[in-house]
């Protein structure tokens, strides 16, 4: 009984966590975590790289496969929408290409992780509603397992 108590205190310890880091964070111009995987100043398991576009494995993954996408070059992409006055417009005319990379890219890649055969789901969070956390335009790759709907 003890260890399954443990089991259900961490799990709600887990899901507090991750919950209060998208809740606690503020939405913010300035660089992210994700500057760093680019740098490589801090180590990612990248499993896919161009010129524009990164793709590495989400640190907490939601899935057997969830993989992040995000634009090497943010230019103002700190997510899809504008939520405060403070910050910049985020995506905008200019940024139609690198969308559309992102998206492209997703579909390369869940090739690559064996996903075409079965399916696969792209999120985008934005913002303090949609749960988002990091400031960095990202799309997550998520795969490997029945999706249920609606999301959580
Ligand atoms: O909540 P949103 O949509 O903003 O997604 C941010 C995602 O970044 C979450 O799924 C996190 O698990 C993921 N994340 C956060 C960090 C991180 C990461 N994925 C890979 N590597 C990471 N490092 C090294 N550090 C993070 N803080």
């Amino acid at each position: 009984n003890r260890s399954r108590i443990q089991v259900l205190t961490s799990h709600f310890t887990a899901m507090a966590s991750e919950k209060e880091a998208a809740l606690l964070a503020v939405p913010s111009d300035s660089p992210t975590i994700f500057d760093k995987i680019i740098n490589k100043e801090i180590p990612a398991n990248i499993v896919y790289e161009d010129d524009k576009v990164l793709a590495f494995r989400d640190i907490n993954p939601q899935a057997p496969v969830h993989i992040l996408l995000i634009p090497k070059v943010r230019d103002g992409l700190t997510g899809l929408s504008k939520v405060f006055c403070l910050l910049s417009e985020r995506a905008e005319e200019k940024h139609r290409e690198i969308l559309g990379q992102l998206l492209y890219t997703a579909k390369l890649v869940a090739k690559q992780e064996g996903l075409l055969e079965n399916g696969f789901r792209l999120v985008i969070n934005d913002g303090p509603s949609g749960c988002q956390s990091v400031y960095h335009l990202h799309l997550h790759l998520l795969g490997g397992r029945q999706m249920n709907w609606p999301p959580g």
